[in-house]
């Protein structure tokens, strides 16, 4: 980690830079011709790209009957037990986040409603890889299933064997999911934008990734008429650690998203240069502990810790900074979380890690990275909805605002707009009039 002490305000902007945006140009132009490959071979392309990218020879590109039977076997009593806590908790975040229709009669007679329907195609991204994240399905199955999305298909990278994680099988079929594709990185992306003939298109694509899959989703929202969740990059975490903060629940915070990837950025804010010493000296001491130490060791060497004048300035630096994960490692942290104004999800006192969000509290991991904070929020039950609004109006309604609707569109020359009205203001007095 480099350490800055003290920097003047005006270089705040350049130590708030994400690794990742450096080689963004490159990866777009290999994304998109992803997508072209994609779009012309449809599955023998994806057989193709699984064998080049993911090291995998695949007969087929779904998860048959019998790989699902014999999944839940391969996984330990204990962590089939963790699954179903950690989703009993996130199942009910996200029920809390149910919102009845909404009935409001702006006039007498008019009436205007507001119901959510599900999306009905969800696009679900689970990275595998180096690290199968079955937590991130999950995070996402959890709410597309609450909000009723009829149609739920999941993607992962093939491991090179040309299987499934069993665990991400085992929470598919706790979830009542029964499409997977093994399919990871942008070709994914491109199969659930473009549709092959074993993946169906979707309407919205949702799940974290690495530079390439967030690349992807970006072009699927912007050329294909995908909806996207949010551009979910590499992972990062600020923590805003005081002179009461533990330096080694710090640094095992740091490490704990320095581990995801080597893009992963890390950031630590002090006040007090005591705290700051002992941060770095344990994430020596504890990196060389983990299995995963090198790519760690790769995030740290674009992290920073940075000495800070006060409370106030730290709370700016990270709300300018716009963190996917801020955790504040103070006794007073309620009074800076009131403060928060961009950030992901937030992690409050000594007691709370970044883990417990990961996993299991409730809340959601799939959270805007690379500032994107600052104007989108994590993944909720809202994510698989659209809110659809409705309006009816009666003869009482109709004659209440008709005139107001009339002396608009005259005043916007749309003729026709008001002709709307008149014709049936009309045929009501046709009506009330005695014959
Ligand atoms: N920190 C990751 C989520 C995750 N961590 C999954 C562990 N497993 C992005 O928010
Ligand atoms: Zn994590």
């Amino acid at each position: 980690m480099q350490l800055y002490s003290y920097p003047d305000s005006s270089l705040w902007a350049a130590l708030q830079q994400r690794p990742a945006a450096a080689e963004a140009p490159q990866v777009a132009a290999r994304v998109r011709a992803i997508f072209e490959q994609v779009r012309a071979g449809g599955d023998a392309a994806l057989l193709t790209l699984a064998a080049e990218l993911d090291k995998a020879t695949l007969t087929s590109l779904l998860v048959s009957d019998a790989e699902f039977a014999a999944a839940a076997a391969q996984v330990p009593a204990e962590l089939q037990a963790a699954i179903r806590q950690a989703k009993t908790n996130i199942e009910a975040f996200h029920t809390a986040q149910r919102e009845p229709e909404l009935r409001v009669e702006t006039m007498p007679g008019v009436m205007c409603s507001r119901r959510a329907v599900p999306v009905q195609r969800v696009g679900l991204y689970v990275p595998g890889g180096s690290a199968p994240l079955f937590s991130t399905l999950l995070m996402l199955g959890v709410p597309a299933r609450l909000a009723g999305c009829p149609e739920v298909v999941v993607c992962t990278p093939p491991q090179a064997d040309g299987s499934v994680s069993p665990v991400i099988l085992f929470v598919a079929q706790l979830l009542g999911i029964d499409k997977v594709v093994k399919a990871g990185g942008a070709q994914a992306v491109a199969a659930l934008a473009l549709g092959t003939a074993s993946v169906p298109a979707v309407d919205k694509i949702f799940g974290p990734g690495n530079r390439y899959v967030t690349a992807a989703k970006q072009l699927a929202a912007a050329e294909f008429g995908v909806a996207i969740d949010m551009p979910a990059g590499p992972s990062e975490v600020l923590v805003i650690a005081d002179a009461s903060a533990n330096p080694a629940f710090v640094a095992a915070d740091l490490l704990s998203q320095a581990e995801h990837g080597p893009d992963s950025q890390v950031v630590v804010l002090s006040d007090s240069s005591a705290v700051l010493e002992q941060v770095q000296a344990e994430v020596v001491r504890q990196l060389a502990l983990l299995p995963r130490r090198d790519v760690a060791a790769q995030a740290l060497a674009s992290s920073r810790a940075i000495l800070l004048a006060d409370a106030t300035s730290m709370l700016e630096f990270s709300n300018q900074y716009a963190p996917e994960h801020l955790i504040l490692a103070t006794d007073n942290a309620d009074a800076l979380a009131a403060q928060v104004t961009n950030a992901g999800s937030v992690f409050l006192g000594h007691l709370t890690p970044e883990a417990v969000g990961d996993y299991a509290s409730g809340t959601n991991h799939t959270l805007p990275t690379s500032g994107y904070a600052r104007q989108y929020s994590g993944v909720s039950l809202d994510s698989f909805v659209k809110k659809i609004t409705f309006q009816r109006l009666s003869a009482q309604g109709l004659q209440a605002l008709g005139s107001v609707v009339e002396i608009m569109a005259e005043a916007e020359g749309l003729a026709a707009h008001a002709r709307a009205v008149t014709l049936r203001l009309a045929s009501l007095d046709a009506n009330a009039s005695p014959a």
